[in-house]
């Protein structure tokens, strides 16, 4: 069977066509909205210049993306040939559309571009986007409606956040009340393109529904004091909740005639690109968390029950095949590895050697490298901290900094991620520092767990296409991901030192952490 699984992301629309006969991907074909699209004015994917923190898009942008997109993977593949189809979207984003939407979406046209016939639904020229800053007020006042955000929490999986769609949809709703009078359906970027897909006003899935402070994670169902609390009237305009193994139909005639698919393609309902790409790695199942090592670090894991963050820093989503999953940014991620780095002008490869150097434990010596303000914990940093001997604390000692650096990090991370009640059996690593052998190590040793490097790319697109084959063809998630999420070959490492090694360096990263909250 051929299934399609689509990524729109935040500078770029990605497909991947893969055969799960032959256990290999067809084709893969992109659309980097600032290339392909210049007319719209956002070269990264989104309008530059906001004011007060906002970050919007123009939903226009992303249809005509689409379609360039499928013109593209039509000249690579026989298109008639894929059975089914799944996505997923930037989360939180937010669409919102007039009385015309339900009208204009079954009856698409082939004479006109999407864009064109959708673009007069809006009633919301552009989108606002998980970037967006802009609404610290709306979650103050979402918070304490609730009575604080330890409620918003246990609620909805997350306390309320800036970029999170319920506190947006208030910012719209009291900018702009006569246009959110209008606005008759309010969707998610991944639900919208779902919608415009399957012709029909698509459900938002347990995995992006998530991500905007209004779905209740104990029962999944959108929370009537959440909704209360964001704007008036909001249960009659949100779609309805569905579980991430829901089928929403045939695809619209509209590509059918315009593009070539086969009309029984069947779409699996969208979802957010962190929960596709949890399935993307193979880390669906609970017992495999996945650190993704980036500019900030991302820890993202299956969870086996639903337990929101008592610290009010991590987050809660429907795991796309059940249950849920968590997700927690570190900050300072590259960023402070690169800082600690460049403060010794140091190149990547005296970067390893020092870690090779310097033993696990750090005789004790630590440092919380927080060079920009941290969310786990929320810490406003002024710079790092350390704790040891003297000369270490003057930076005096190069090699010994930068295994701090790294070991701070991962000990930090693993205490912030402790209310998941994860038992993992491995950690899945990925993004640029992963392929550093001893910063890898450095993690099989603080997490006391083996750790295997991921050679998965374009994971988020990938998991929309074993989602849409599970769903659609009832394939075997365990015979998917091995065709299609194979480790890098001889990546695993085992840990090499008892957890003793590292007692004294977590006791002062716990005590260096509340010191630094208190002030
Ligand atoms: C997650 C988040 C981003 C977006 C864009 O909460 O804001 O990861 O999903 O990728």
């Amino acid at each position: 069977m051929w299934t399609l699984g689509i990524d729109a992301s935040t500078q770029s629309c990605s497909a991947v066509v893969i055969d799960t006969e032959v256990g290999v991907v067809v084709t893969e074909a992109s659309v980097n909205f600032g290339q392909s699209l210049p007319h719209y004015g956002a070269p990264s994917g989104f309008i530059p210049g906001g004011s007060g923190g906002e970050v919007q898009s123009d939903p226009r942008m992303w249809l005509d993306a689409l379609e360039l997109l499928f013109e593209a993977l039509g000249a690579q593949c026989d298109l008639s040939r894929i059975a089914a189809i799944s996505g997923a979207g930037q989360q939180h984003g937010s669409v919102y559309l007039n009385e015309a939407w339900p009208r204009v979406l079954t009856g698409l046209s082939t004479e006109d571009s999407l864009a064109s016939q959708i673009g007069p639904c809006l009633s919301r020229e552009t989108a606002p986007i998980w970037m967006d800053t802009s609404t610290a007020a709306e979650c103050a006042e979402i918070n304490a409606a609730l009575g604080g955000s330890d409620r918003v929490c246990a609620k909805s999986g997350s306390i309320a956040i800036e970029r999170f769609t319920g506190p947006q949809i208030r910012r719209f709703y009291k900018k702009d009340p006569s246009a959110y009078e209008q606005t008759e359906s309010i969707h998610l970027v991944s639900s919208f393109l779902c919608s415009v897909l399957s012709g029909r006003n698509a459900p938002i899935d347990t995995g992006d529904g998530a991500g905007m402070n209004l779905l209740n994670i104990n029962d999944w169902s959108w929370d009537p004091e959440l909704l209360e609390a964001t704007a008036p009237d909001l249960a009659r305009k949100l779609p309805s909740v569905a579980d991430g193994a829901s089928t929403v139909g045939p695809l619209a005639d509209y590509f059918v005639r315009k593009y070539g698919f086969s009309a029984d393609t069947a779409i699996t309902v969208f979802t957010g690109d962190n929960p596709s790409s949890l399935v993307g790695m193979g880390a669906s199942r609970p017992g495999r968390p996945v650190i993704s090592l980036g500019t900030s670090d991302t820890f993202f894991a299956a969870m086996p029950g639903a337990v929101a963050d008592p610290g009010g820093c991590g987050h809660v989503f429907g795991n796309p095949l059940g249950g849920c999953m968590s997700l927690q940014c570190f900050v300072n991620g590259s960023l402070a590895r690169e800082a600690v780095k460049d403060r010794f002008s140091y190149d990547w490869g005296q970067f390893s050697e020092a870690l090779e150097a310097t033993p696990p434990g750090n005789g004790g010596r630590v440092m919380l490298p927080f060079f920009q303000p941290e969310i786990s914990p929320r810490i406003d940093a002024t710079g790092p901290r350390l704790r040891g001997d003297a000369a270490f604390e003057r930076w005096e000692q190069p090699a010994v900094a930068i295994r701090a650096c790294v070991e701070g990090q991962f000990i930090n991370m693993l205490q912030c991620t402790s209310w998941m009640r994860l038992n993992p059996e491995v950690l899945y690593l990925t993004g640029g520092a992963s392929k550093n052998d001893a910063l890898a190590q450095i993690v099989a040793d603080v997490f006391q767990v083996k750790v295997q490097r991921l050679a998965v790319s374009g994971s988020v697109a990938l998991g929309a296409a074993m989602r849409a084959a599970h769903n659609r063809g009832g394939i075997a998630l365990e015979a998917l991901e091995a065709a299609f999420c194979q480790p890098e070959p001889n990546s695993l490492l085992k840990p090499q030192v008892h957890s003793a090694v590292y007692l004294q360096s977590m006791e002062r990263i716990a005590e260096l952490k509340s010191a630094w909250i208190d002030t």
